[in-house]
């Protein structure tokens, strides 16, 4: 009896030796799960914050570009005229420019750009667009995408009346129909993005194929159907709308010094045009000049230079001096920087002559100091007709500024629009971009990726 007891005893305690020894092994298991759990949460944490810093960075990096930006505009007085849009300034740095552990880069547009899947970096030209805000239906509708409906409703969008033109635009009557119902602004434009409220506009006549707005070709811009955007699979960046246009072009009617431009396009004027013309090339020449011209009226700048028998080295001296009205001239277009789609919407240059222009400009670039030029490509009658259009000056830039932070991380993106019109750099417009998503287009993407891995 005693003898069971006894072998009952060890058999129980050799049970509860077992016991503990599994509840042990899962206490252990379950204490080694969590560590992993927490270890995985930790490092998780750990890379959140670090993109959280490089967010961070990069922000500072694009409000360091600001600062560099109106620093620039300021120091050096454009007068209208920007050698330096795209980089030409050793000075002045546009793509992966340090600040701190950060870069940032200024994502432009221009006749430089070699290949589709590159950016070109520099600022962007308002002056180089065709303006909502003064472009008649005429000129909207030479737009890619544009219909003569919608160029009919961006012009009733913006003039004060309530009645509809022949070409079926959209007022009051059209918007009260739409679900929920709106009116029509009667207004000036104050913003581009605006055309999205405009009846009949779509995302895709407004963004095109280009749905980072980065003037770059991206992989899913050129893939067909298979993801957003839709696109042609034609290996080209067919852009929508907004590349196009702007609100905010405007020479203003003052010199660089404050004072009021000479408007030649009166008598009047052209008195006050001896007295600069005098300073500039001597008494018998300003005579020649002004005697050239004649008395009559000259509605443009252009067509005066051309009367004048100005050589083009003389213009440049006083094309900034002189206009063709006594205000601020809101949305001429920059001959020297417009792309071909917005000088085929000028009256007189139209498709037939757009191409000349930009073939012309690439060949001279050391000739873009004023519109002088133009009179090697155009003749007298387009000249007659395009000249009230065209300037030869830029005062409002756009600064596409995207910026990584530290390892090329946490990736920000900032479009502010400058205007230099009075000497003080302001900013008209900023807006973020950064949920675009990657900016800098395919092959930049691939270098910075493989200086990554060089550094590690
Ligand atoms: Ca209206
Ligand atoms: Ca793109
Ligand atoms: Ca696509
Ligand atoms: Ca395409």
């Amino acid at each position: 009896m005693r003898m069971l007891c006894e072998h009952a005893i060890e058999s129980r305690s050799a049970f509860q030796r077992g016991s503990v020894l599994v509840i042990v092994l899962w206490v252990t298991l379950g204490l080694v799960t969590l560590a992993i759990y927490f270890a995985h949460s930790m490092s998780l944490e750990l890379k959140g914050a670090q993109n959280r810093v490089s967010s961070v960075a990069a922000e500072h990096a694009i409000h360091g570009a600001r600062r560099y930006l109106g620093h620039l505009f300021t120091n050096n007085a454009t007068n209208g005229v920007v050698p330096n849009l795209t980089g030409e300034l050793p000075e002045f740095r546009v793509q992966g420019v340090p600040v701190g552990d950060s870069h940032y880069w200024l994502v432009g547009r221009g006749d430089l750009q070699t290949r589709v899947d590159l950016p070109v970096f520099g600022l962007i030209d308002e002056n180089g667009k065709l303006n909502l805000n003064t472009a008649t239906a005429e000129m909207l509708e030479a737009l890619p995408r544009m219909t003569p409906e919608l160029a009919g409703a961006i012009i009733d969008w913006r003039d004060e009346d309530s009645d509809s033109g022949e070409d079926g635009g959209a007022e009051d009557e059209t918007y009260a129909r739409l679900n929920p119902p709106r009116r029509a602004k009667n207004a000036p434009f104050e913003t581009v993005d605006e055309l999205r409220l405009v009846y009949g506009m779509t995302t895709e006549v407004l963004f095109g194929e280009d749905a980072n707005l980065n003037g770059v070709l991206d992989p899913n811009e050129n893939d067909g159907d298979l993801t957003l955007p839709y696109d042609n699979q034609d290996g080209r960046l067919d852009s929508g709308l907004f590349e196009y246009v702007t609100v905010y072009s405007q020479v203003p009617g003052t010199r660089a010094d404050g004072s009021a431009r000479v408007n030649i396009t009166n008598q009047q004027g052209r008195q006050q045009l001896r007295t600069i013309l005098s300073e500039q090339f001597g008494d018998d020449r300003a005579n020649e000049i002004l005697a050239a011209a004649g008395p009559g009226n000259i509605p443009s700048v252009l067509q005066f230079f051309v009367a004048s028998g100005m050589t083009a080295d003389e213009f440049v001296l006083i094309h900034t001096d002189i206009s063709a009205s006594n205000d601020p001239q809101p949305g001429l277009v920059n001959v020297n920087t417009a792309g071909e789609a917005v000088l085929a919407c000028i009256p007189g240059i139209g498709l037939d002559h757009a191409p000349a222009l930009v073939a012309h400009r690439a060949a001279n670039p050391a000739a873009l100091t004023s519109m002088a030029w133009v009179k090697d490509v155009l003749d007298g009658q387009a000249i007659a007709q395009a000249g009230r259009f065209l300037t030869d000056q830029s005062y409002q830039l756009t600064a596409d500024v995207v910026a990584l932070g530290e390892h090329a991380r946490g990736l920000r993106r900032t479009r502010f629009v400058f205007d230099t019109s009075d000497g003080t750099p302001k900013i008209l417009f900023r807006r973020d971009l950064t949920s675009l998503g990657w900016p800098l287009g395919p092959e930049v993407r691939r270098e910075i990726q493989l200086a990554m891995e060089t550094l590690r």
